[in-house]
């Protein structure tokens, strides 16, 4: 019989996805239920304060174990990562925390006989190699970033435990996931983020990409709610477990400013590509994500127009209240 999710812990809760999700999973299963954790970021008053918070090293297992244990964790959400930009500045730091944290957690989890773990892949999987337009869910995954070769060993591992052990484990490539509450750290789609922000703060924008640049992109209440639905489908209904693709959008930086100027008219865009723009140009731009439709019926919501409107409306209101 199929183990029931109970006590759940978030690695990586403070950052970009990890903060909106974990207060969605205690929305879902209970506050005391889902134990937020984080390396040295201070947590948000609203996270500190709504559910248990600890500060881990993930690549270190004494202090995830302990954690584990106190609260008896039947299931780890594996959010912690160094992202593609970062991880180019300082590759061996990428693959500490990637590597190292993912077999921690995956080893921690087997021995503890959990119930599920989720540790999310990225269209950074993928590198010039591959078709870059819908591009399949198998298909080839030569990336050329040290984040890429995390996330495809990554991949890799997760479905050696899934066959060698049978412990059940998760994940789905993220695209560039867009939000308005925690800035993302450290990636490649950050500008699609930063020209929302802009845009209200200062009604201009220096892009460090080309206008051209098209990649995958989603908003974060599709973000966690495909998180949320894979995590919550049936297992024996899987034929892939830890590398799905999940489309959503794809638009060009051109394309977004364009949208975000219909509401803000004033607003200038420049182009100045820098060291990212070669990471852009190795990735998909665009998804198949036939597989993440069938296995667990994965449908998206939203689209560019009406992110565009909910983003500016989020970031208008806390620039009015000076939180921003
Ligand atoms: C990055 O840009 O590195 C991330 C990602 C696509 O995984 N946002």
């Amino acid at each position: 019989m199929a183990k029931e999710i109970k006590r759940i812990l978030v690695t990586g809760a403070v950052g970009q996805i990890g903060s909106e999700l974990t207060m969605a999973l205690r929305k879902r299963y209970g506050s005391d239920n889902v134990v937020a954790t984080g390396r040295k970021t201070a947590p948000s008053k609203e996270l500190k304060e709504s559910g248990p918070f600890y500060f881990i090293d993930v690549s270190k297992r004494e202090t995830l174990e302990e954690v584990v244990k106190k609260h008896k964790i039947d299931t780890i959400v594996h959010m912690a990562a160094i992202l593609s930009a970062v991880g180019e500045k300082n590759p061996m730091m990428a693959w500490d925390v990637n590597m190292n944290g993912t077999i921690v957690v995956l080893e921690c989890a087997r021995e503890h006989n959990m119930t599920q773990v989720l540790v999310p892949s990225s269209i950074a999987a993928f590198g010039p190699g591959t078709p870059l337009e819908n591009t399949p869910n198998d298909t080839v995954l030569k990336p050329t970033t040290m984040y890429g070769v995390t996330k495809v060993a990554g991949e890799l591992l997760c479905d050696y435990y899934v066959r060698r052990y049978g412990l059940d484990v998760r994940g789905l490539r993220y695209p560039g996931i867009i939000s308005s509450e925690t800035p993302p750290g450290g990636g490649t789609t950050d500008y699609a983020v930063a020209i929302y922000y802009e845009a209200v703060r200062q009604k201009k924008y220096t892009c460090f990409v080309r206008e051209d640049t098209r990649l995958p992109m989603m908003y974060m209440p599709d973000c966690l709610k495909a998180t949320m639905d894979l995590m919550a489908a049936p297992f024996e209904t899987l034929k892939h477990h830890s590398d799905f693709n999940v489309g959503s959008m794809s638009f060009s930086a051109g394309e977004l400013a364009a949208e975000i100027k219909k509401h803000v008219p004033e607003f200038k865009v420049a182009y100045e590509p820098d060291f990212r723009q070669a990471i852009a140009d190795s990735w998909p731009r665009s998804l198949d994500d036939t597989c993440a439709r069938q296995e667990w019926g994965w449908k998206p919501a939203w689209d560019l127009a009406a992110m565009t409107k909910d983003m500016l409306e989020a970031l208008r209101k806390r620039h009015t209240a000076g939180k921003l």
